[in-house]
């Protein structure tokens, strides 16, 4: 999997010297790979209207085929009270209190959330479903997100990380994107189907069960599981240049500096989609 970034950085390397931030590995500015590992694939993935690649068209293209999804069916509660089913769009505030406004249902041009926009009016609308309480482990559906073949709003491991780990002092980060169901407090699941995957052609590891809900004061937040099972710390940033995506890291510092741009930190709220609504 490494092999992708070792060749798209050594053909890059010569224009990058100059402008990179000193780093243990010099990296190229982007979070995600460059535009040309889009070629080809985008013509069955429009940004206003994503659709997965049927198998045919993977075919023509000399990508690997889709494998047939298996539905997670969620295990069975013990709790005897009726579950809670939220429905909700996402708003988001820097920690400098920058109001970004509310997340987007469409994706970029790497199919990964990140787009924002500032009426809640067709914003993306988030749904999920939890026993009496504040959840956590919960995987959460894009209601009206860009592709049902990846109905979830998960995790994605990003195109530049070195590992699967988050850590104090690493930027290794994943990108939300669409993604398929993986089990609450599961590691990462290999080279799970996923959105950024569908649009690249690169498989990628994911996770959906990331997502913690505080229903009083509706925060949202995402927790990364390690392959090893630990929960390291996890935080929600704006990369917020030509990317246009959000992502979710370790260590929001090494972040910026290993990519040479002060990405915001964001806190995420998911508040009823009309005002005076409850769900
Ligand atoms: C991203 O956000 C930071 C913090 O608000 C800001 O300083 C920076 O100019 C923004 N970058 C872009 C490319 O808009
Ligand atoms: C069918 C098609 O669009 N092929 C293109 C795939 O991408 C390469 C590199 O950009 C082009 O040279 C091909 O024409």
């Amino acid at each position: 999997m490494h092999l992708v970034p070792t060749l798209i950085h050594a053909l890059t390397t010569a224009t990058l010297a100059a402008a990179v931030t000193p780093t243990r590995r010099s990296l190229p500015l982007s979070l995600n790979p460059t535009p040309q590992d889009l070629s080809n694939v985008t013509t069955g993935v429009s940004m206003r209207a994503p659709q997965a690649l049927t198998n045919a068209k993977r075919l023509a293209l000399g990508l690997p085929l889709l494998k047939p999804h298996r539905r997670v069916t969620a295990p069975p509660t013990s709790s005897p009270l009726p579950p809670v089913h939220q429905r909700c769009i996402v708003r988001a505030v820097g920690t400098d209190n920058t109001d970004f406004g509310y997340l987007s249902p469409l994706w970029n041009a790497f199919n990964e959330y990140g787009l924002f926009q500032a009426s809640p009016d067709g914003a993306l609308e988030l749904a999920f479903s939890y026993p009496p309480g504040s959840p956590s482990q919960i995987s959460i559906t894009a209601a009206n997100g860009p592709s049902a073949v990846y109905p979830f709003f998960g995790a994605i491991v990003a195109f530049y990380s070195t590992s699967n780990d988050f850590d104090l002092g690493s930027y290794n980060h994943a990108y939300l994107g669409g993604t398929t169901q993986t089990a609450a407090g599961a590691p990462p699941s290999p080279e799970g189907s996923n959105s950024f995957s569908a649009g690249t052609g690169i498989p990628m590891d994911i996770e959906s069960a990331i997502w913690s809900y505080d229903p009083v004061t509706h925060a949202l937040t995402a927790q990364w599981i390690n392959t090893d099972g630990a929960a390291p710390p996890t935080h929600i940033v704006y990369v917020n240049d030509s990317n246009h995506a959000l992502a979710i890291t370790g260590d929001v510092v090494a972040l910026r500096v290993a990519f040479g741009a002060y990405y915001p930190e964001l806190l995420l709220t998911c508040v009823p989609p009309t005002p005076g609504t409850t769900t």
